[in-house]
């Protein structure tokens, strides 16, 4: 018997089913950001990426054009499992003649025609977006949606609503629908003098933003939270409150990312909170080491967590998943392939959970023996459903690295 079968036996006597957890992973679609690949720089002329959010390396090989971008992406979705999604920022526009002339409140659906080119070629489900509200000049003392000069806050309703545009292109060209989440880096270094003006403006801004038509099959709009931003430690606009209340009554969803709370809330708590709420939660799922850091995603217990809630809810087709981490320190195509295929072990994980049998424990408030049975599953042989799940998709166990050696020393090496 092979270590499959045995597996497969070992998670039956729990009344696992492992065929069909393998089954399901495969349907679980998860949205991969282009910006692991060039340190949040874009194409727009940003240089670094600014407005509370920092990377911090240099390890050779970014990707300096769409072009090498493009190269390093299709090598690590190649080695990636299951259904998955691109997630660019508009920076990420491909301007060709009109760079240095149009600005990001005039980017048009043609902007991104390479993208979806791109993602067609090599079988994606699906492009979500977001608009770049950081990293350029428009930025006014910090400021973009929320700030008190209007020329700047118009700017930034401009570019709000050419990304909703553009969003419903990317939606109709792909066939699937298009995530559109809105983070401001918008706060304040010190003490505010006044913390609700500022909410108010940022209000206002996000309704003339939807106030543009759009498909709402097609289009679907979240707000991202946060609690601080390097250099904005004492007060950010776009607070938890601000948002869930914006979203709740607006017809739109949150976008959780778990590197946006204080150190001890848990993005797994708040997802089945919304759940009560929401047709839809947005994730960004990232790893914040003593802070909003953004590290590559590892499997750590809250990301099992979150793949629980996910999952034992029957909540994967209302929870987008989506990554959010930059590493500019190791090889980026590897920072990809690990997170990435973290999360999806994540899943594995919580699909392999006895959840109905555990979940009646705790209506029976048979606490002992669910702490007892949550305990024995720690141990059963998840990483041989995982080398058959990958099996089954034609992937190589732990040799995908070589590949990612490989193109590092022949490309990566020679982009100086
Ligand atoms: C920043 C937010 C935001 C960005 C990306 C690039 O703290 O997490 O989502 O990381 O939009
Ligand atoms: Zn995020």
């Amino acid at each position: 018997m092979n270590r499959y079968q045995q597996a497969k036996e070992m998670f039956a006597a729990y009344g696992v089913d492992t065929d069909a957890a393998i089954e399901k992973l495969a349907t679980i679609p998860v949205s991969v950001h282009c910006w692991q690949g060039d340190d949040v720089v874009g194409f727009d002329g940003a240089g670094a990426a600014s407005g509370g959010i920092q990377t911090t390396g240099n390890y050779p090989g970014r990707a300096r054009t769409p072009e090498e971008l493009m190269e390093d992406i299709r090598l690590a979705f190649s080695l990636m499992a299951g259904k998955l999604r691109l997630n660019l920022h508009a920076s990420y526009a491909i301007l060709g003649k009109d760079a240095g002339k149009v600005d990001r409140d005039a980017y048009r659906p043609e902007h991104f025609a390479p993208w979806v080119k791109f993602a067609k070629e090599i079988g994606l489900d699906g492009i979500d977006f977001n608009p770049t509200f950081f990293s350029h000049p428009k930025m006014k003392d910090g400021l973009s949606l929320s700030s008190p000069d209007e020329e700047t806050r118009k700017f930034w309703i401009r570019h709000g609503q050419a990304c909703i545009r553009i969003a419903e292109y990317l939606a109709t060209e792909m066939g699937s629908h298009c995530l559109v989440n809105i983070w401001i880096s918008d706060g304040l270094k010190d003490v505010p003098a006044d913390r609700l003006t500022p909410r108010l403006r940022l209000k206002d801004s996000l309704d003339e933003i939807l106030s543009v038509p759009y498909d709402k099959s097609k289009v679907r709009v979240a707000v991202e939270s946060k609690v601080f931003g390097i250099g904005l430690e004492s007060y950010t606009v776009g607070s938890n409150e601000f948002y869930q209340n914006y979203a709740a009554t607006r017809g739109i969803c949150c976008l959780l990312d778990n590197g946006h709370y204080h150190p001890t809330e848990v993005v797994s708590d708040k997802i089945p909170s919304l759940l009560a709420f929401y047709d839809t939660v947005a994730l960004h799922v990232t790893r914040g080491v003593r802070w909003d850091s953004d590290h590559v995603v590892l499997l750590e217990d809250e990301l099992k967590e979150i793949a629980k809630e996910i999952v034992r809810n029957d909540a994967t087709d209302k929870v987008m998943i989506g990554l959010d981490y930059f590493d500019a320190s190791i090889n980026r195509i590897s920072a990809w392939v690990v997170g990435e295929r973290n999360m999806d072990k994540a899943l594995l994980y919580a699909l392999l959970q006895p959840s109905k049998t555990l979940q009646k424990m705790q209506d029976e408030a048979n606490f002992t023996e669910q702490m007892v049975l949550q305990e024995e599953m720690k141990t059963l042989p998840y990483g041989d459903v995982w080398e058959e799940y990958l099996r089954r998709n034609k992937f190589a166990g732990a040799d995908w690295f070589e590949q990612v050696r490989a193109y590092e020393n022949k490309v990566l090496k020679a982009r100086r």
